[in-house]
């Protein structure tokens, strides 16, 4: 069996959970709905779902199994299927003709029941289930709830001397789908605040304008960049990822007029030449007025990394307006740039990378140490005096087959606040690349009019 994680992430895909606004039945606003019917529609993930259950209980304790209706009807059907445990069904209300009865299938007083229950929340339609089943003369000891909403239901349970198996509590969740970038940290701060009976407000906070940045930060080359966005409209960072001299001078030409900055990858160039390929590069960047982003993303002591950045063939301390570098050697390894700007990588877009949320907190300790930090690669918000850099943005969200993660312009902007998008194969595979680089800055400038409106 794959692990809970990777099944929940799978199930998850279904839509059974919903992060937003919801007036719940009670009236009471939540920030996120939950909804485990689409479970049943899925015949594999239904069967797996019910094995997980099996797996946490205590079976041969239980000589019936019954689901409260309706949701976990499915899911009571498939652990009987799977376990020989038989089945009974519980009406929603007795029949009003024949027999009239409650339950239906074969049992006897005195057997013990085994309830499944979807969601728990209040407990309260559990209860009416416990109590009917009961007073069928059967016994209850145990129940299985596929996620505790953690809303009180469990304990109310457990003081009545049941005993509450659940394979997911919400915590849990948002816990799996912040580490999966999936929930921004606004929203899952709302999320505890909820659970915890705190009031709450949906208001998201804007994003901070350009001109506004350009007041909090005041490192030369972080100025000059906003600058160009705020004169250019465009918010777009170009990435280069070619592998000839004459490819990446030809992108560069042609982009010029509609980015921020090109970010290069220097080492990848396959016929590397510091006249040929660096020189002409520099004049087309002033030409067109954009910035240089050499994404070396350092990593190494200090010392070391000196040498990388100001030796060797690429000399990149001589023309990189910008440098990307880890956080990883500590505070001293991240003072090896002068005064070019550093770019730290805070967090990163491919899947099951390291940089969690402990990464990030202690990382950020090592940044906000260095005047000549000006911005963080990162995919999550980040302090208002620095620039976010999000890299894995495309227009169509499908992820590539080597782990990077991609989303929209719109997305970025609006969730995470950024103010650079990093754009590499959205432009430069496509067939007319000015083109492409076009309908970014068009999209990245909306979504930022956008998020500050
Ligand atoms: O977390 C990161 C950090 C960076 S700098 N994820 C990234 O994708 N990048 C870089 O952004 C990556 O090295 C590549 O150059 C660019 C994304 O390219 P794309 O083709 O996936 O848009």
């Amino acid at each position: 069996m794959k692990t809970k994680r990777a099944f929940f992430l799978e199930a998850y895909k279904l839509g059974i959970i919903k992060f937003g606004k919801f007036t719940l039945k009670s009236g009471i606003e939540s920030p996120f709905y939950v909804d485990l019917r689409p479970l049943a529609s899925d015949p594999k993930i239904l069967k797996q779902l019910s094995n997980y259950l099996l797996e946490i209980l205590p079976l041969d304790n239980f000589d019936l199994i019954c689901g409260v209706p309706y949701a976990a009807l499915p899911m009571a059907t498939a652990m009987s299927l799977e376990s020989y445990i038989p089945l009974i069904l519980k009406r929603k209300e007795a029949k009003t003709y024949g027999t009239k009865k409650l339950i239906e299938g074969l049992f006897h007083k005195g057997q013990n029941c085994l309830l499944v229950e979807d969601v728990i929340t209040s407990g309260k339609s559990l209860l009416e289930t416990i109590y009917e089943v009961e007073n069928e003369g059967l016994k209850v000891s145990d129940i299985i709830v596929v996620l505790d909403r953690q809303q009180g239901g469990r304990e109310k349970l457990q003081e009545k001397g049941y005993q509450v198996h659940t394979l997911f509590t919400i915590s849990e969740i948002v816990k799996i789908l912040q580490e999966e970038q999936q929930l921004t940290e606004d929203e899952v701060e709302r999320i505890h605040d909820f659970l915890g009976g705190h009031s709450i407000t949906f208001e998201e906070k804007k994003k901070t304008r350009y001109e506004e940045k350009l007041k909090n930060i005041d490192h030369p080359v972080a100025t000059r960049l906003l600058e160009i966005a705020l004169q250019k409209k465009s918010n777009l960072i170009a990435s280069a990822d070619v592998t000839t001299t004459q490819e990446l001078l030809n992108l560069a030409e042609t982009l010029g007029p509609h980015i921020a900055g090109l970010k290069t990858h220097i080492d990848i160039i396959r016929d590397f030449d510091y006249q040929q390929t660096i020189l002409r590069l520099k004049d087309i960047a002033e030409k067109h007025d954009f910035l240089l982003m050499e994404d070396r993303k350092f990593g190494d002591i200090g010392n070391t990394q000196e040498l990388q950045f100001s030796q060797g063939m690429y000399k990149i301390s001589n023309w990189a307006d910008m440098v990307t570098a880890h956080a990883i050697g500590g505070t001293q390894a991240l003072q090896s740039f002068a005064q070019t700007g550093i770019i730290a990588i805070l967090g990163m877009s491919s899947k099951s990378n390291l940089t969690d949320a402990h990464y990030r907190e202690e990382a950020m300790k090592i940044i906000t140490n260095n005047p000549n930090v000006i911005g963080c690669v990162a995919q999550n918000q980040i302090q208002d005096d620095l620039l976010l850099f999000t890299p894995g943005v495309h227009l169509t969200t499908a992820d590539d087959d080597k782990g990077q993660q991609y989303r929209t312009p719109e997305y970025v902007f609006k969730k995470l606040h950024t103010d650079f998008i990093i754009v590499g194969r959205g432009i430069y595979k496509a067939e007319n690349i000015e083109q492409a680089a076009l309908t970014y800055k068009i999209k990245g400038w909306e979504a930022y009019e956008n998020a500050i409106s």
